[in-house]
């Protein structure tokens, strides 16, 4: 028998809630990653009917309690993980978890993604307020990457939100949120100034200074949860062994691909974009790649 020891496939702890409908976040994450071939280990935050964009009286279960005793638990027993994932986060003592959860599982061999999930279009989804804001700042400085919207970086630095930014005011942001802590900040549903019909994901990498950009068509169109597949999209890719880059035209074209087989039904947006049609895509080996360095 071989004696080495081999990682036959590679885990996730996902700090995540569930949703039982609306295919946002672990029911989302759980898919693209699953298919991607990576081993998803959720950690629920909580447990809701639905998600909460769109929906009226959703039931929520706070499964914050339990939370301390599970990652202690996975820590006893001896679980390592290959990157440690967290999204929406409902409280201030859920985000102080997911730093401990990090203290526990990080090492020199993994990474972790924070998706600071706190708001969009210029707003603060309701259950956030400045007091989370203040934390979300805290831990993202224990990040490896962190993969804000454009609103959720306006509010980690503090900075007036504005459609009118240049791409330049961009490049500093991304350097500011760089200096709090993660070596690589990817900003999303960036807005294309020259292009008004484009949206763009700009990346910076500080380990050699390079910002990359994939733009993609702006779909008139807003779907739930695709900011998770997303990032589980760009966290399966680097797990992989894909660069940045593609990394990040891989997420890019499978929530474009997913927004394009979606749109073309008539169906409530909440449900969010028919993962189920696209998923296979994933297996595929990307061809095409239209990213950018930016000068
Ligand atoms: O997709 C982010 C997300 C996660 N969890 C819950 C949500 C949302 C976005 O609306 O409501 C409960």
């Amino acid at each position: 028998m071989f004696m080495k020891k081999i990682n036959p496939v590679k885990k996730v702890a996902a700090i995540h809630d569930l949703s039982g409908f609306g295919r946002a976040s672990l029911t989302a994450i759980i898919p693209v990653l699953s298919t991607m071939g990576v081993q998803v280990c959720p950690i629920p935050t909580a447990v809701l009917s639905t998600h909460t964009g769109g929906f009226k009286d959703f039931t929520l279960i706070d499964l914050t309690d339990s939370m301390d005793d599970y990652v202690d638990h996975w820590a006893k027993i001896g679980l390592s993980f290959d990157c440690i994932y967290s999204g929406f986060l409902a409280s201030v003592r859920q985000i102080d978890i997911v730093s401990k959860t990090i203290d526990l599982f990080g090492t020199e061999d993994n990474f972790v993604v924070i998706d600071p999930v706190m708001g969009d279009d210029g707003e603060l989804y309701q259950t956030m307020n400045d007091e989370m804001v203040i934390s979300m700042r805290e831990l993202i400085k224990k990040a490896d990457i962190i993969t804000p919207n454009f609103t959720e970086a306006a509010y980690l630095l503090n900075k007036p939100y504005s459609l009118e930014i240049t791409e330049d005011t961009i490049k500093l942001w991304l350097k500011e949120l760089s200096d709090m802590g993660p070596e690589i900040v990817i900003l999303t549903s960036v807005p294309d100034k020259a292009e008004n019909k484009k949206t763009s994901v700009i990346a910076y990498n500080r380990a050699n200074d390079v910002f990359w950009k994939v733009s993609c068509t702006y779909i008139p169109a807003y779907y739930p949860g695709t900011g998770d597949a997303f990032t589980s999209v760009v966290i399966g890719s680097l797990l992989q062994g894909d660069s940045l880059p593609i990394s990040l035209e891989r997420g890019v074209q499978f929530i474009t691909n997913g927004i394009k087989a979606s749109y073309g039904f008539d169906y409530p947006k909440r449900e969010g974009i028919l993962l189920e049609r696209v998923l296979d895509t994933l297996k595929l080996p990307i061809i095409i790649s239209s990213y950018e360095m930016m000068k």
